[in-house]
């Protein structure tokens, strides 16, 4: 995969080159490339900015810059490979607060292409003709992270970058973590225990030390369950109750939760 960021602010890049994405780029699984959006100014202020058509507060990026920046990333300008036919794969991302939740769901479909670019706006956004124009060449995605507001896009292109690229294969080490974590099945993951079995007055729950895999295969389940139903009501409406057995819908109506779809639970 190769990954193309334009941002006002490259600095913000540096983790990019750290830990398993390091690792990743180092070993030709992806390639990144982070560009400075004054490079596409021609004025000496090296202008991005301007105020907004309609009037209200703050500065909306000017489109501009970004134009000549997705024309050189597609076209395969300053030394990137050429992007081939229309789009030639590539897919833009804007992260934006206005922009459809970010989930392990879309990580999964942007580590299945080919091309990323992530356009960082920052101030109150970019100006729309920039992506309306971008999508008549390529699929656009605005993305949120979620439902609060940061300065800009840089951090949360760091965390799409992360949770895209450890989905690439051969990023992790075992690829059964990627099975088991949190939300690879709508559920979120139980909770993890290691040596000692005691600590501070805390023992290691007894049944994982007990050597029955069958017994704590249940009892992650059982946590795994519960867990999602106390903290995200949202995930445990969304299950599908197909992939619910009889003991699943037992533990949480018994927990005091009520399963959509219980009678249909195998
Ligand atoms: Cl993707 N960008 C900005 N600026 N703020 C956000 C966000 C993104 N997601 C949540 N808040």
């Amino acid at each position: 995969m190769r990954i193309d960021v334009v941002t006002i602010f490259p600095e913000y890049f540096g983790p990019l080159d750290l830990s398993l994405i390091g690792k990743a780029r180092a070993s030709g699984l992806l390639e990144v490339g982070v560009h400075d959006l004054r490079t596409w100014t021609h004025d000496v202020h090296r202008t991005v900015d301007d105020s907004p058509y309609g009037g209200g507060p703050g500065m909306v990026m000017r489109p501009e810059p970004w134009g000549e920046a997705l024309d050189a990333l597609v076209a395969g300008g300053r030394g990137e490979p050429a992007g081939g036919a229309p789009g030639g794969g590539v897919r833009l991302v804007v992260p934006t607060p206005a922009g459809e939740v970010f989930t392990q769901a879309m990580a999964h479909d942007l580590a299945a292409e080919q091309r990323l670019i992530f356009a960082c706006g920052r101030y109150e956004g970019i100006d729309q003709r920039v992506l309306d124009h971008a999508a008549t060449r390529m699929p656009v995605t605005e993305v949120s992270l979620g439902d609060y507001v940061l300065f800009g896009g840089e951090v949360a292109v760091l965390v799409m970058c992360e949770a895209i690229v450890r989905l690439l294969p051969g990023v992790l080490g075992n690829a059964d973590s990627l099975a088991e974590e949190s939300h690879a099945h709508g559920v979120l993951e139980s909770p993890v225990y290691t040596k000692p079995p005691e600590w501070r007055g805390h023992p290691v729950p007894e049944i994982l030390r007990s050597g029955d895999h069958g017994r704590i295969a249940r009892w992650r389940r059982d946590q795994a369950l519960l867990r999602t139903a106390r903290r995200r009501p949202d995930l445990l409406a969304a299950l599908d109750p197909g992939t619910l057995d009889k003991r699943d819908v037992a533990l949480l109506s018994g927990a005091g939760f009520q399963v959509r779809g219980a009678d249909m639970a195998k």
